[in-house]
């Protein structure tokens, strides 16, 4: 079985032994999983290129291991549950058993529909239990999934279809959030409309059965398709490097990129992670809330719990509806021992008031996690006290898309404590910071870039069609190192905290989003001439969306303001909807042309007394101007 550290001597030992020898460290964990074929070598890496393998050679299916290997020991214990959108509605639950026969029945599925080993499959889907079959049912067959979050919009999802030439799109019909009901498959359809040649299929579940068109020779239903099909499907034999999935993050320029995840690193790091950070034990019933169009849904409502043989659980709905209350009621209802959610989801119910929580038991709760962005400390505070009564631990988990698993938190009850650290780095990771101009920054209560200097099994192993971008993005900012994006620090017992991102992009709700990403959106309105985004804190959000606009022969008024936010929803989703739109007549600007963000983020955020020096700008008199109309 997957190691499990039981104590913080534990956990020192094993980090030492896991930095000394890193090869032999993984080897061991990897070799409790089980494999079509051994390894032959542990690790080949290079971080110029870059150049990353773990375990070359091997051969596996990670569904034989989330799946086949369980049903002898615990085939009747319940993988997954699903709880509903409605509460009314009954919730569902599939064992082990249950959930390996419709794997099994929806990878023939796609088999019969033409998909191969390689294929791409496009995921566009509700938090239903059939999002989670037909993930596993793609990397059952050797199909390559990208799922893209169902908050995005039409032209997004058609840039993801397009960028990984996608055979197929799986949806539903509508999709239910709170009180709403959102048309997906037509968002699908409208998106097809835009040169996504490449789709052959649109397979639609049925989910609340409301009126959709669909068009002959590409759309099929779900529940015809699958229809008769067989309850057991030989796994495909994968190569430890092939690809299980790619899923688009934003970065600081241009267009979102597919971060590339393969098999048998992920697998091991996924599992490994899992079990430790979030102790989880026989029997404990596990629910992560985030959506699996996130790399957080990937790695911890799917693969790493099941990996473990974990009963995971996922719920359709929001935390506000029917009211503020619905999270501390799944709890109890399911008697959930770790709970994993995001700080803004803390802060939007901390705003609701100290009595929700009050109304339930909560007494099941062993582990508190969060993941996504920083948590302030009286968000932290409230969380431990009102949530974990003061007696549970919360693991703040700092990682990222292209880390594929958690990289720096405490473990369950083993690890300090300390408002707003991450805490320690797992196993095998080798954290450090760095100066600007890459020297290791050595010491303790030091603060710097965050780096990591040597590779682990789940790291991302490219940008799918475009390595070179991989490289420069991730690589090139400082030799043999992975450069994080985000600042640190370490404090006197090497514990880290994250202060942020460094780069462009901003991180709104949890969401990530590139600044450049948001403007090109804003750009399309035909009336802007220019823009700038920069993030500002917001108590809810972690960080709002602050614009700057020049317009062109356009009255600047609310009106306009509405068509900027309809041309980014279009453009993007209304997830990266700027919150505060300033109409100003020109940006501040170096003298090679680029915007001056340092000057335009401190206007964000309300502070305009030390902007530093702006003598060398080549207009420093827009300044003053965009300073006198700042929105508060
Ligand atoms: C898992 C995920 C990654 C970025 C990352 C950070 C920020 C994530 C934390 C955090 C402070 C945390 N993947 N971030 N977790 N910052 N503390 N515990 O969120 O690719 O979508 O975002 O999120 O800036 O670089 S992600």
């Amino acid at each position: 079985m997957t190691l499990q550290i039981k104590s913080l001597e534990e956990y020192h030992k094993v980090y030492k032994g896991s930095i000394d020898q890193p090869e032999k460290f993984w080897a061991k964990q990897a070799r409790t999983f089980e494999w079509r074929k051994p390894w032959k070598k542990v690790l080949e890496y290079e971080f110029d290129s870059p150049n990353v393998k773990w375990f070359i050679g091997g051969k596996l299916n990670i569904t034989e291991n989330c799946l086949d290997r369980h049903l002898k020991d615990r085939g009747d214990q319940i993988a997954l549950i699903w709880e509903p959108n409605d509460p009314s509605q009954v919730y569902k639950t599939y064992t082990y058993k249950e959930l390996y026969t419709e794997v099994c029945r929806c990878a023939n599925m796609l088999k019969a529909n033409g998909i191969k080993k390689g294929d791409r499959v496009c995921f566009y889907m509700p938090m239903v239990p059939e999002l989670t079959i037909a993930v596993l049912a793609c990397a059952r067959i050797g199909a390559i999934h990208s799922v893209v979050f169902a908050g995005f919009s039409a032209n997004a999802l058609a840039d993801r279809i397009k960028d990984a030439t996608c055979k197929m799109v799986i949806c539903s019909d509508y999709n239910a959030r709170g009180a709403k009901l959102i048309p997906v498959k037509a968002v699908v359809d409208e998106a097809l409309t835009m040169d996504c040649d490449s789709v052959e299929t649109v397979l639609v579940f049925k989910n609340t059965g409301d009126k959709v068109k669909m068009k002959r020779n590409r759309d099929k239903w779900w529940h015809n398709e699958i229809e008769g099909q067989r309850k057991t499907c030989r796994a495909a034999q994968m190569d430890s490097e092939d690809i299980l999935f790619i899923l688009y993050t934003s970065g600081s320029t241009g267009k979102p990129k597919g971060v590339v995840h393969t098999c048998g690193g992920y697998m091991v790091y996924t599992c490994f992670s899992f079990k430790n950070v979030f102790q989880y034990k026989p029997g404990d019933i596990y629910w992560c809330t985030a959506d699996i169009g996130w790399i957080t849904g990937h790695s911890y409502i799917i693969y790493g719990p099941l990996l473990a043989g974990a009963t995971t659980m996922m719920f359709e709905g929001v935390p506000t509806f029917p009211d503020a209350g619905r999270f501390w009621h799944i709890c109890e209802k399911h008697k959930v021992n770790q709970f994993y959610t995001a700080p803004t989801a803390i802060r939007a119910l901390m705003a609701k008031g100290d009595h929700w929580p009050t109304h339930y038991d909560l007494n099941s709760l062993k582990v508190l996690g969060t993941v996504g962005e920083p948590i302030n400390e009286e968000a932290w505070n409230w969380y431990k006290e009102k949530i974990g009564k003061n007696k549970l631990p919360i693991v703040d988990t700092w990682w990222q898309t292209e880390t594929g698993g958690i990289m720096i938190s405490g473990l369950g009850d083993i690890s300090p404590q300390k408002p707003t650290y991450a805490g320690y780095p797992l196993p095998g990771i080798q954290m450090c910071l760095v100066n600007s101009d890459g020297k290791e920054i050595r010491g303790k209560d030091k603060e710097g870039l965050l780096c990591i200097k040597f590779p682990w099994p789940s790291m991302i192993r490219t940008t799918y069609g475009d390595h070179e971008r991989c490289r420069q993005v991730y690589f090139s900012a400082f030799k043999g190192m992975y450069f994080t994006g985000d600042g640190a620090r370490r404090d006197k017992k090497g514990m880290y905290r994250i202060i942020g991102r460094v780069d462009d992009v901003i991180n709104v709700s949890g969401h990530r989003m590139g600044t450049a990403e948001v403007e090109n959106a804003i750009n399309e309105h035909p009336q802007v001439i220019e823009s700038a985004v920069v993030g500002y804190p917001h108590d809810i959000k972690g960080q709002g969306i602050y614009a700057y606009v020049i317009s062109q022969d356009k009255a600047v008024d609310d009106a306009f303001r509405k068509e900027i936010l309809q041309v980014v929803t279009k453009e993007i989703g209304p997830i990266a909807k700027p919150d505060k739109i300033q109409f100003v007549s020109g940006l501040p600007k170096t003298r090679s042309g680029k915007i001056m963000r340092r000057i335009l983020r401190k206007i964000a955020s309300g502070d305009t007394s030390r902007l530093g020096d702006v003598s060398t700008l080549l207009n420093p008199e827009v300044v003053k101007a965009i300073k006198a109309g700042a929105l508060s």
